[in-house]
């Protein structure tokens, strides 16, 4: 074989076996963001199966960027041993005790590698644009290269099957608005559907994407700021605390759950 042809080949098998792998999965994650990626290793310590599909070409969400483009964030107190989980450094700030500086590369490379490490699978470039929803469970995603999504081709997805889905999407709350308005699910929530998020109160927006986090039916979870969306928590900026320990919490929350089935 010559080497191009090898490069190809290896390339292309490879890839071809670890989607084929993960066709079918305990846990499937959409979207690598903070919370995404710890709720991912914490998973995968406890031996569940985690695939996690990212839209973008680069995982880390909204880590990467720090606040307003200077690349650091801040990270409370409570929250460092999960930074230390992933071996990710930290500085303390003299003159605010009990929050700790930390670069947002090493952050976002840092998360990104203590995920993929502990075996879970980033598949990036690839968007989710539906669930499967049968028997009255969420029962996995259907999925399509992002690129295919963004110039709008009319070309059929693949799909993934899954126990439980987690949303991690972030703001939009996408798989949520999907359960809402395409498969008229009634969340756990107040007023049954998404109470959408309030403007920034950091202090109360970094206590709900924590406490927000869980199951909002069967098969579907939330963390981060989705659920802090769902449930109408307040933005919280550059403070990833909170980032951390809702997808912490959620991989406690879904354990819990697969133990009880
Ligand atoms: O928004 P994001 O970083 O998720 P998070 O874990 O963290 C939020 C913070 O970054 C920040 C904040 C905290 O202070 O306010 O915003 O809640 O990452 C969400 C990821 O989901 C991807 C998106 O590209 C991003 O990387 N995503 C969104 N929709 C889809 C998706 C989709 N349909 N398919 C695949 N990935």
């Amino acid at each position: 074989m010559n080497t191009e042809n090898a490069v190809s080949t290896a390339i292309v098998r490879q890839y071809s076996q670890k989607l084929i792998d993960h066709l079918c999965v305990d846990v499937a994650i959409v979207g690598a963001g903070p919370s995404a990626l710890v709720a991912a290793r914490y998973l995968r310590k406890a031996g569940v199966r985690v695939a996690i599909f990212e839209r973008q070409l680069a995982p880390g969400g909204g880590v990467w960027g720090g606040g307003m483009l200077f690349n650091e964030v801040l990270v409370q107190d409570d929250a460092v041993e999960i930074l230390e989980e992933f071996g990710i450094g930290h500085i303390p700030v003299e003159d605010s005790p009990g929050y700790q500086t930390v670069d947002s590369v090493e952050m976002a490379g840092g998360l990104i590698f203590g995920a993929v490490r502990s075996g879970a699978k980033i598949f990036n470039s690839v968007s989710v644009e539906d669930i499967i929803f049968k028997e009255d469970r969420v029962g996995g995603l259907v999925i399509n290269w992002t690129t295919v999504m963004r110039l709008g081709l009319f070309v059929d997805p693949l799909t993934i099957v899954a126990d439980t889905v987690l949303d991690a999407t972030g703001h939009p709350s996408v798989i949520m608005n999907l359960a809402v308005n395409k498969a008229k699910i009634q969340l756990k929530t107040p007023t049954g559907g998404i109470m959408g998020e309030r403007p920034m109160w950091v202090d109360r927006g970094e206590e709900s994407a924590v406490e927000s986090a869980g199951e909002y039916y069967p098969g579907l979870f939330a963390c981060g700021m989705s659920s802090n969306n769902v449930m109408g928590g307040y933005r919280m900026g550059p403070i990833f605390g909170g980032m951390l320990k809702s997808g912490r919490k959620v991989a406690e929350l879904i354990l819990a759950r697969r133990r009880a089935e």
